[in-house]
């Protein structure tokens, strides 16, 4: 006979936090936010830890360098998506591992044959007005020239001139040599009173730019996760197929941290693929796996010696596998049940799992509730999607800005490895969607947005009487709260004047 469970399953809007005594010493900067990501033996070290509890989701609409680049630079890890070809994903992980604050790739390039046209072009594509102009127009050519939109007169010259005709070549050109420290260009950025500076090797050929306007990128990061190098963090998606090419791959390019990205992760294949990993690569090679929702679940990924475990099955904003195939729990129980399992699993072995909580995230307070429930950290798709360093286009619709976030699930990302159960049959392969492709209001940068929301969890945690995520894990008291609480919790009964949509979470 089937087995019935007692109660429903919750989702993290039908809970809310009772606050606990705050002490004089519980202000916001007091708060720090730091939290492991790999297993460690109680009383140790944890391998890697992150200086805040968020990570970004493994999907092509969110998490590739550009954004891996920003949140590590807030203290988060971004996982790079698997759903490309190996080649694309090592390209990706190694332009985090390459760069340095302030220092950029010059996205931006032609040669000096192209015209005019082409840069009025290429900046209406990019919005970039700060154009290399290289011998091959790669952003790695030889240096020949930079354009800017003081170098031409829009309507006074012929969409068909040459660029070698009005850019400001290589030899009128201030710029630094390779080695350059981000202070001595700055400097030198003040002294010629320039934008931009180029920064080139010894055969001249283009490394870096160096804009003006980057000068205070490394005060504005304090929480900047690097590795031992000083290089960024950053993780990456795979897969239970072809991890025995891929994973060598994305350790040669400098992956960090690996996560096992699937739907249902309480699976055979999942096992084979950590113990294969542990097996080859031994200890230093950090394997995150999921998704599960359950005790049984997160117990046989403990066992098989996962790094950190996924919860979440079905709660994501795009997702549609509980509609398609009535599989999933709410967020909240998942996250409480593993979160418990987790404690038996420590008291048993003396080795701490972190839980990350999936999807599901719709307000900022959600992220508090999870860490409350027990969660170490959190994974957003959605939340990160919004941002100007998400890879999805930016579109005008009804007069306002949106951003373009498609699920793993759906026929646009064709990510099958995700859902499917590697049956090679017809009858086997997926046929359906499990995600859907859409539209998120656009919300701008993302250290900008993620300030107020880490502001957020900090004030929480202080009404919580809580300086660390640990110390809220153990003092959290919670309550369910009813669907006329619910309503009560926003403004109500009175006419509302316009609300600022700052801080919001959509
Ligand atoms: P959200 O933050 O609510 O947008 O959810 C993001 C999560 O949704 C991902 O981390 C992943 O677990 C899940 N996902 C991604 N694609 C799909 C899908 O197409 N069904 N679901």
């Amino acid at each position: 006979m089937a087995f019935y469970y007692d109660q429903p399953s919750r989702t993290f809007s039908e809970y809310l936090l009772i606050p606990n005594l705050t002490t004089k010493a519980c202000i916001p900067d007091n708060v720090q936010l730091r939290t492991p990501i790999t297993r460690f033996r109680k009383g140790e070290i944890p391998f890697l830890q992150m200086n805040l509890p968020m990570t970004s989701a493994i999907m092509q609409s969110v998490s590739d360098h550009n954004l891996a680049i920003a949140l590590a630079g807030c203290g988060g890890i971004s996982f790079i998506y698997g759903s490309q070809s190996i080649a694309e994903q090592a390209d990706m992980i190694s332009k985090v591992k390459k760069y340095k604050a302030g220092f950029v790739d010059s996205d931006s390039n032609l040669t000096p044959q192209h015209t005019l046209g082409d840069v009025l072009r290429l900046k209406a594509r990019t919005g970039h007005s700060t154009i290399a102009i290289t011998e091959n127009g790669q952003s790695n050519g030889k240096l020949m020239g930079i354009v800017t939109s003081r170098d031409y007169r829009e309507n006074q010259m012929s969409e068909s001139e040459p660029i070698a005709g009005f850019m400001t070549p290589r030899q009128s050109l201030v710029v630094a040599m390779e080695g350059v420290s981000l202070a001595e260009a700055n400097e030198t950025i003040w002294q010629h009173k320039l934008n931009c500076l180029p920064v080139i090797d010894k055969e001249d050929r283009l490394l870096h730019l160096v804009f003006r306007k980057d000068h205070d990128s490394l005060k504005e990061h304090p929480l900047e996760l690097h590795d031992s190098n000083k290089q960024l963090i950053v993780g990456a998606g795979i897969n239970t197929r072809d991890y025995k090419e891929r994973v060598p791959a994305l350790i040669e390019a400098g992956a960090d941290i690996f996560c096992i990205d699937s739907s249902d992760g309480y699976s055979e294949w999942q096992a084979e693929t950590i113990r294969y990993l542990k097996a080859t690569f031994g200890e230093r090679v950090k394997v995150g796996a999921g998704n599960v929702v359950d005790r049984e679940g997160f117990l046989y990924l403990a066992e098989a010696g996962a790094d950190f475990i996924k919860v979440g099955i079905g709660g994501g904003s795009i997702c549609i596998t509980r509609e398609q195939k009535g599989i999933g729990r709410g967020q909240a129980t998942s996250v409480i049940e593993v979160a418990a399992a987790r404690q038996e699993y420590l008291d048993k072995t003396g080795i701490y799992v972190p839980v990350c909580s999936d999807g599901g995230i719709v307000h900022d307070y959600h992220i508090v509730l999870a860490l409350a429930m027990g969660a170490d950290f959190v994974m957003l798709g959605r939340y990160f999607a919004r941002f100007d360093e998400s890879p999805g286009r930016k579109v005008l619709i009804g007069g306002s800005f949106v951003k373009e976030y498609w699920g793993e699930g759906s026929s646009r990302a064709r990510n099958w490895h995700r859902y499917d159960h590697h049956s090679e049959t017809k009858a086997g392969k997926l046929e359906f969607e499990e995600g859907v492709d859409s539209f998120i209001p656009y919300a701008g940068r993302l250290k900008d947005n993620l300030d107020i929301t880490v502001s957020k969890i900090k004030s929480t945690m202080c009404n919580c009487g809580a300086l660390t995520i640990p110390e809220l894990q153990q003092k959290a008291r919670l309550t369910t709260v009813s669907s006329t609480t619910i309503v009560e919790g926003g403004a109500h009964d009175v006419i509302q004047k316009e609300r600022s949509s700052q801080g919001m979470a959509q």
